[in-house]
């Protein structure tokens, strides 16, 4: 019988610690909790099918617990968890107009703040569809003991320390980075640990496959427009025409091409003006990710991560994924711009 070593995420979580300038057992605690709510909201998903069975969303189940819709489910499961590693002093999430800030206990003094969005894509639970959790990491800049200001939220994303992302899909899998590679733990559900899958996983710097709403297409930008021709002509020595792929649900998407190289876009269009997904919990923790595996992130004109945050729920255009075909997006955006 063949034995291979298994590393559970708290273990790489605690063998890494030693190698990221600062890190402190506070950090690798944060991780760890994070690593809980995202076990506890994989098995609410899993059950989301049963819903007839276990009882509707308001209804009151057998064990005489309110059902909660799972992205409020996943809301108040991270908050929790994040509230009782006692290292977070507040969040921005997709699900809260406002920061919460945790003023009570020891989170009052935590080093950190998160952004996220706790249930990504979660129009797609009814249909079986995978949906995900996305995370971004930045430490408080304002003194602890002193209350949290919006400049805390408001960092650009080359300040984030770690992020990433869960994919509750065929397999569950936590990916994140704290600034030094990127890996990929698969959840082993019969011991309820999730285990080191994808060390040091790396985008490939180009591929076949586009990802983007093409329902929209009268909308998009001109040099958007020509850039999906440009995937749909043939042509061998790029391997052209490409493979259009888009599931509707940003972690899928990405995760997707990550692995097999490919680029995903959300450019702005008429009901959406500055593109659709929000830069805080969304782009951001994306493009850290992207880059960290090799790839790129750019919403047209600048990297993602530069850019500075004025609101909470800001939106804006996202093009990510290989190298060389965020490259080619670009070069597509600005020739017809
Ligand atoms: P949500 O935060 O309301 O779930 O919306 C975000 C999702 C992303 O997962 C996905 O990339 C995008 O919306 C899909 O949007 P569209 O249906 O317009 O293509
Ligand atoms: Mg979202």
């Amino acid at each position: 019988m063949i034995m291979h070593k298994v590393t559970t995420l708290n273990q790489f979580i605690i063998e890494r610690q030693a190698e990221i300038p600062g890190a402190t057992g506070e950090f690798s605690r944060l991780l760890h909790h994070i690593g809980i709510a995202a076990k506890k909201v994989h098995r609410e998903v899993n059950k989301a099918g049963l819903v007839d069975i276990l009882g509707k969303v308001g209804s009151i189940n057998v064990q005489g617990e309110d059902q909660q819709k799972l992205d409020v489910y996943a809301d108040k499961t991270f908050m929790d968890e994040l509230r009782a590693s006692g290292e977070c002093c507040g969040v921005a999430t997709e699900e809260n107009q406002d920061i919460v800030v945790f003023e009570e206990g020891l989170s009052k003094d935590g080093k950190y703040i998160i952004c996220m969005d706790p249930l990504d894509g979660s129009s797609n639970i009814d249909v079986n569809v995978s949906v995900g959790t996305i995370f971004s990491i930045y430490k408080r800049i304002s003194p602890i003991g002193e209350p949290l200001v919006m400049d805390d939220f408001f960092q650009p994303g080359t300040e984030q320390v770690a992020a990433g992302y869960v994919i509750y899909g065929s397999s569950t899998m936590l990916v994140y980075t704290s600034g030094n590679g990127v890996n990929g733990f698969t959840l082993d559900t019969s011991i309820g640990e999730f285990c080191l899958s994808h060390p040091n996983m790396q985008t490939p710097e180009s591929g076949k496959i586009y990802s983007i709403n093409e329902g929209n297409y009268v909308n998009f930008p001109v040099g958007v427009k020509k850039f999906i021709k440009y995937c749909q002509e043939k042509d061998e020595a790029t391997n052209r025409p490409y493979t259009s792929r888009y599931i509707g649900s940003l972690v899928a998407d990405f995760h997707r091409n990550m692995l097999k190289g490919g680029v995903f876009l959300y450019p702005q269009t008429s009901s959406h003006p500055t593109g659709k997904l929000r830069l805080l919990y969304e782009c951001n923790p994306m493009a850290f990710i992207a880059e960290q595996s090799g790839g790129l992130a750019t919403d047209g004109e600048q990297r993602i991560l530069e850019i500075k945050p004025e609101a909470l729920h800001q939106r804006v255009p996202l093009y990510t994924g290989s190298k060389k075909m965020v490259q080619k997006v670009q070069e597509f955006l600005t020739f017809f711009n």
